[in-house]
């Protein structure tokens, strides 16, 4: 019954979004302002009116919480969500010296000799950032995003501060704080060179009744390919910081502002949305003693998930 709060964001969406000009050319149905809560203890909110890989959800997270912004530890991860963004500064560098890359996003869609030359180009950008460590670090880097703000915020004074970690402590010594908030937007860092500015930007943690919510602002929403990752990701942290603070899981709640299908999406979420969900799968964590910070991708696991099939989409660059 989770899942039905997703599904009912997408038809609102459908039926009452205004169609609207976006940054990457693509087009979309949206609107602003929307709130879905899942009940974590009702069981993990992985979509099962599509097959959602949680290797790729849960890849990623720790990845935050490593404090990593480089896509060379996604890609050993066999996980390929960020290519397209490290791969657009590669390209607009002046070290890139292949086939003209402008637009690669929308052009790969309408032109299949086009297409041929894109897929050749990363597959040779992503084989040197995994094998040539120089090079990733100057063009894997995707700048000072999510894990950099979480994980050593940069101040003026020169020092960095660990927001995880503050609001882990804050959690165990001073459960009903009402100051549990992580932000990942820092104005100073999003004019620059940022590969993307946080889409999912701030969030607070909440304790009552010995449950850890969690609740999400999130600036803008993919609500195809992007929300379900975000739910996923989201409701995995809630249980990796409710179980390092010895606290059961309550809600998250995921409030949108500019909540958007893209045009060439319709289609997909329309044959979703004719889909019956199943039961909701179930989070196992392993390697019991480790802290949230020694946590690997492989103590991560989703059990008895059935789901309909995968759905693919292009993705907006
Ligand atoms: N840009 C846009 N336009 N939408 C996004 O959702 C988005 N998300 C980003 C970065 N930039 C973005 C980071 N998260 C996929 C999912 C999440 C994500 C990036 C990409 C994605 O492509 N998912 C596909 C295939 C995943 C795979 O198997 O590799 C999916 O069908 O879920
Ligand atoms: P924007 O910066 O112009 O808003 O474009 C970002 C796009 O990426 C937008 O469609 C929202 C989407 N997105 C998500 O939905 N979730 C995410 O986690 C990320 C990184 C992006």
């Amino acid at each position: 019954k989770n899942e039905q709060a997703y599904l009912d964001l997408c038809q609102t969406i459908l039926d009452q979004g205004q169609v609207k000009s976006d940054r990457t050319g693509t087009g979309t149905h949206s609107i602003f302002g929307a709130q879905m809560r899942f009940n974590l203890a009702d069981g993990f909110p992985l979509l099962t009116t599509k097959r959602v890989n949680f290797r790729l959800i849960a890849s990623e997270l720790i990845w935050f919480i490593r404090g990593e912004t480089n896509i060379q530890f996604l890609l050993k991860h066999n996980n390929n969500i960020w290519n397209e963004w490290a791969f657009k500064r590669w390209v607009e560098s002046t070290d890139y010296q292949g086939p003209d890359m402008t637009d690669f996003g929308n052009r790969s869609l309408v032109d299949s000799s086009f297409r041929e030359q894109y897929q050749q180009e990363m597959a040779s950008f992503k084989e040197r950032v995994l094998t040539d460590d120089g090079f990733a670090q100057q063009y894997g880097e995707l700048g000072p995003v999510y894990g950099k703000q979480w994980r050593a915020w940069q101040t003026s004074q020169g020092e960095t501060i660990d927001q995880l970690k503050d609001v882990i402590d804050s959690l165990k010594h001073n459960p009903d704080s009402r100051r549990h908030i992580i932000s990942a937007w820092n104005p100073e860092d999003v004019p620059s060179n940022m590969a993307l500015p946080p889409c999912h930007a701030l969030f607070q943690f909440y304790v009552a009744d010995g449950k850890l919510s969690c609740q999400l602002y999130q600036r803008s929403a993919d609500v195809f390919l992007g929300v379900p990752f975000n739910i996923a990701s989201y409701a995995l942290l809630t249980h990796l910081v409710a179980h390092e603070v010895g606290l059961a899981v309550g809600e998250f709640i995921h409030t949108l502002g500019d909540a958007h299908i893209y045009q060439n999406h319709t289609e997909q979420i329309t044959t979703q949305l004719s889909r019956t969900p199943f039961a909701q799968p179930q989070l196992q964590i392993s390697g019991g003693a480790k802290s949230i910070f020694e946590l690997e991708v492989s103590d991560l696991e989703i059990v008895n998930y059935q789901s309909h099939a995968a759905i693919k989409a292009p993705i907006a660059v």
